[in-house]
């Protein structure tokens, strides 16, 4: 599927092209359009640090490994700090064109991330924001993310079976409540299924990650692809697995295995080919990051 193929939407029996606000949107989105990945950059602020579900892959202690490159930290910020972040950056980058939130925990499970999205929406209206969740809180935010502008949302879908996905996720926490298992798993992928559909009805650019586990899930993803083919997803990035915690005795897909995997699934989906696995604070082009130079210096 061409990047140049840009999707309609079904209304009522007619295909309607989508609006040109919406193909902005992925026009010069770096993780989107690879076109754009050589011009345009996106700025990541890590002010989510906690996380409400776990994944047999992740050890907390680093970044998010749905979105992000695991065995880094990123140091946390708070809203006001991101702000003046987006400040200092903007005077000087002006390629800059996505800002997002994709960790170091789960956005959605931090007040934080909406205070920084309203900060920095009220104040670059034109910077394009963009999120990324695991799912589990996006039918309850949606609204809320809508009403802010969010116009771009990832999220990490491993399973669309729980059969499956309760080998991938050890527990899921929900409105107070732990949860193990399928039980687990079946609330996670309700949830994840509804948010995908909610966020895609409000005309948000969605992406599907997908992590790929050999043995786990790699006969499966084919079932992923369908379904959010289905429910109007834009894009789907698969990610290799990096073996750690639970899965730390897996061997992770090599780049012909997931070239495959990404070929087969590309007949049904657009697939994403260029994504760098960013920190949780990557600020540049998408592997060419400078967040080095907006670094807060601790103090004594
Ligand atoms: Fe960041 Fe993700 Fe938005 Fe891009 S990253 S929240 S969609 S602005 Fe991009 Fe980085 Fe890959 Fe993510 S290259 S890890 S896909
Ligand atoms: Fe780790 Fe992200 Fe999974 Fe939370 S959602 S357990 S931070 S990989």
């Amino acid at each position: 599927m061409s990047e140049n193929a840009y999707p309609t939407a079904k209304v009522g029996d007619q295909e309607v092209p989508w609006d040109p606000e919406q193909l902005r949107k992925i026009q010069e989105h770096p993780c989107f359009s690879e076109k754009a990945c050589h011009r345009f950059g996106r700025m990541h602020l890590a002010v989510a640090p906690r996380c409400n579900i776990q994944c047999n892959y992740c050890i907390r202690d680093f970044d998010c490994v749905n979105e992000c490159r695991p065995g880094v930290t990123s140091q946390v910020l708070t809203p006001e700090e991101a702000l003046q972040r987006v400040d200092e950056v903007m005077e000087k980058i002006h390629y800059i064109k996505v800002v997002a939130v994709a960790g170091p925990g789960e956005p959605l499970f931090n007040e934080p991330t909406f205070e920084t999205f309203r900060l920095v929406g009220e104040k670059y209206p034109h910077l394009i924001l963009c999120m990324s969740t695991n799912g589990l809180l996006l039918p309850d935010e949606i609204d809320r993310l809508d009403s802010l502008g969010i116009s771009n949302v990832t999220v990490t879908l491993n399973a669309v079976d729980p059969n499956i996905g309760k080998e991938i996720y050890e527990y899921v926490t929900y409105e107070g409540k732990k949860y193990t298992g399928l039980e687990a798993a079946e609330i996670l992928l309700d949830h994840q299924l509804r948010g995908l559909e909610e966020a895609v009805k409000r005309k948000m650019i969605v992406k599907v990650n997908t992590v790929l586990i050999p043995t786990i899930n790699d006969d499966h993803v084919i079932e992923i692809s369908k379904t959010i083919k289905k429910l109007g997803v834009y894009i789907q990035n698969v990610m290799p697995l990096i073996p750690q915690y639970r899965f730390s005795h897996l061997s992770p897909p090599t780049p012909a295995e997931k070239k495959a995997v990404q070929d087969e699934l590309s007949k049904i989906m657009r697939q994403m080919r260029h994504c760098r696995q960013c920190r949780s604070d990557a600020i540049g082009r998408l592997g060419c990051d400078v967040q080095q130079e907006f670094e807060k210096t601790e103090e004594k």
